[in-house]
């Protein structure tokens, strides 16, 4: 049996992720892939309540402590993604480890230090990362109330998507990392998303599943 893909989307606060991870796990399922979304931070689990505590703002924590939890909180569901891979189940996953970094050194802490503690993850096949302009943004309705829902933090946070880039494409080579025109409308960018992901459905086949800056 062939194993599922990792399937990651990236993108900033109201780029139209939420609405996409969900078309594109009915599309795979519709294409006749058994597939499932996680979504992280996963708020569900005893650490993703403390990160929802500190994205609601009701409890302040420091920033190399949140960003261990942010990166614990993907290490506790690694071995049910892994499962789900293996069992060829497709997992879509809104937000990973690039959301970590890119969050964290648009703070500030030092890049290699936010890259180091999500070594060795699962490798996503392919992330999709959803790109917007701050026009654009500005123009779509207002922010929600959390943490990092700004224009300054979401224009850092931009910056520091670029060299995340950068770097899944220096470890992981060319393809890993494609990026989506969030501009169009959700049909458009649906069509882009699973222009990208079709061919991924059929390359991955029994390929094992390789680790993350390994
Ligand atoms: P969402 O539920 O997709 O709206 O994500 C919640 C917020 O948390 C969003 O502003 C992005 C941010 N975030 C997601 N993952 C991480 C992470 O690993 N580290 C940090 N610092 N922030 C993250
Ligand atoms: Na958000
Ligand atoms: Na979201």
């Amino acid at each position: 049996m062939p194993r599922g893909a990792l399937i990651v989307l990236e993108g900033l606060d109201r780029s139209g992720k939420s609405t996409q991870v969900d078309r594109l796990v009915a599309r795979l399922n519709a294409e006749g892939y058994r597939a499932r979304l996680h979504k992280f931070p996963d708020r569900t689990t005893a650490i993703g309540q403390m990160i929802d505590a500190y994205l609601r703002s009701t409890a302040e924590l420091d920033d190399h402590a949140i960003h261990l939890l942010f990166s614990a909180n993907r290490w506790e569901c690694h071995s049910a993604i892994e499962k789900d891979l293996a069992d060829g189940i497709t997992v879509v996953a809104d937000r990973y480890a690039f959301s970590g970094i890119a969050f964290s050194a648009a703070k500030g802490l030092d890049f290699t230090y936010c890259l180091s503690p999500d070594t060795g993850l699962p490798l996503p096949d392919v992330t999709l990362y959803l790109t917007l302009s701050p026009e654009t943004a500005a123009q779509r309705s207002a922010y929600g109330a959390e943490r990092y829902e700004n224009v300054d933090t979401q224009t850092a946070v931009r910056a520091q998507f670029a060299k995340v880039a950068e770097e899944v494409a220096r470890w992981h080579g060319d393809g890993r990392w494609v990026e989506v025109s969030a501009e169009g409308s959700v049909e458009e960018v649906e069509r882009d998303i699973w222009g990208a992901v079709k061919g991924v459905m059929v390359r991955v086949g029994d390929e094992p599943v390789g680790r993350l800056w390994e």
